[in-house]
């Protein structure tokens, strides 16, 4: 094999994304007769008959009491720290997609970063404890990558501390903790349903809870705050989801079975076609419970595999594997935070460590075998020609 880097012809004519939809036939074919019908009522949002039928679905799958649809995650967000009156400090890890934190900066929080635990990268319940402080009102755990937080240990520490417990659950619809859907833990969830997700609605999001009250009050927040049609009494936002995107999501229900079947053989794949490349570990996915097995994560050890992350990562651009290096290099590094909000108690030495190993390789591929074959083929090549790329790199 000859590497693009060294002159030799990308592995793949297109390119391979991370996060790539799905949209089998079969969606394609129930979303526009729904759309049909949406354009048959002209009724195009504001909790119509679509929305109102994807959020009992969607409460149904995480066995969950309330569900309210929005028109992404970080409004989800927004509206949940919102509605539970938030005030103060807001602990929450580094390790996550940059609008965890500004939704929180949004809601006027401070946000208080946190290392992750290096098996799983999620938030470490017992460095969260160190942070917790009288102006602490909550912490927010990711559940990340479609692995379950350690949802009992932040539990048990919310409850001793008296701070309320949120998850990020953007990366986790469908995955449980045991047998438990993530929906109902804590004071609430959200979901992303954003285009690069396991269940897409183009740009949609989801707060899950069992507590009725709350449920009220999102809905209430996300339609600007009316209570009557001339009677507005709080500071709501618009944050609903349109029909198209809830016929969107409701056409690819059928295919979570078969979507996640599809990832679980990626990664089995990947697993394979990994296996004994030196330096080069996969995230393990799915112990603690069932997962969507959405994202692939790899670790380069940089001294084992002879090429950093970074190095590999860009040799697999030229080879048309858009791989991302979520989240690479962490919120608190990110120049606003750094600028803005320069302070943090914590060294965020794990995360550091990580971000710096991290690449997310693409899931959705056209042929699951040969593609993942090509792509480990290509991560193996990287390493046994370590030398040639190192000095391609430092010309480059
Ligand atoms: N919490 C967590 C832990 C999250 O990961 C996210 C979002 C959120 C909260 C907030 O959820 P939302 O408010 O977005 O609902 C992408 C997504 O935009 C973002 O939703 C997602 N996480 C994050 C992990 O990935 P970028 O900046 O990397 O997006 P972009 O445009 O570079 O696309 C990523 C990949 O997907 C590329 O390989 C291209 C491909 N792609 C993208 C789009 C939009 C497609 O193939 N088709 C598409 O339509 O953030």
């Amino acid at each position: 094999m000859s590497l693009a880097i060294l002159g030799g012809h990308p592995a793949f004519s297109k390119p391979q994304l991370v996060g790539a939809p799905f949209v089998e036939p079969e969606v394609r074919e129930k979303y526009h007769e729904l759309m049909d019908q949406v354009f048959d009522r002209k009724y195009f949002t504001n909790n119509g008959p679509l929305v109102q039928r994807f959020e009992s679905e969607i409460a149904a799958i995480h066995q969950v009491a309330h569900c309210s649809v929005t028109c992404n995650a970080t409004i989800a967000q927004i509206l949940l720290l919102k509605a539970l009156g938030l005030k103060g400090e807001i602990i929450l890890p580094s390790f996550t997609f940059i609008a965890t934190a500004h939704a929180c900066i949004w809601q006027n929080l401070d946000v208080v970063f946190c290392d992750i635990t290096p098996d799983t990268l999620m938030i470490d319940p017992e460095k969260a404890e160190r942070l917790i402080t009288p102006r602490t009102c909550a912490i927010i755990g990711v559940h990340l990558f479609g692995n379950v937080c350690n949802v009992k240990a932040l539990t048990k520490l919310c409850e001793k501390h008296g701070v309320k417990l949120i998850f990020d659950a953007a990366h986790a619809f469908n995955c449980s903790l045991g047998d438990t859907p993530v929906g109902s833990f804590g004071n609430g969830e959200f979901l992303s349903f954003h285009a690069t997700k396991f269940l897409e609605t183009f740009e949609g999001g989801a707060v899950l809870t069992s507590v009725m009250e709350l449920n009220e009050r999102i809905d209430h927040l996300r339609n600007f705050g009316f209570v009557d049609y001339d009677k507005v009494t709080s500071l709501g936002i618009n944050g609903k989801m349109s029909e198209s995107s809830a016929a969107m999501g409701l056409a690819s229900l059928p295919m979570i079975a078969r979507r996640t079947e599809k990832l679980a053989y990626v990664h089995r794949a990947y697993r394979n076609a990994l296996d004994g490349i030196p330096g080069i570990r996969m995230l393990p996915i799915g112990e603690t419970g069932r997962s969507n097995y959405h994202y692939a994560v790899i670790f380069v050890d940089q001294e084992r595999f002879s090429v950093s992350r970074d190095t590999l990562n860009a040799a697999l651009w030229k080879e048309n594997i858009q791989t991302r290096r979520y989240f690479y290099p962490g919120c608190h590094q990110m120049d606003y935070y750094r600028s803005e909000r320069p302070s943090h108690a914590d060294p965020l030495e794990v995360t550091r460590l990580v971000s710096q190993q991290v690449i997310c390789l693409p899931t959705n591929l056209d042929n699951p075998d040969s593609d993942t074959r090509t792509i480990g083929g290509v991560i193996h090549e990287v390493h046994l020609k370590a030398e040639e790329v190192n000095q391609w790199e430092s010309h480059a």
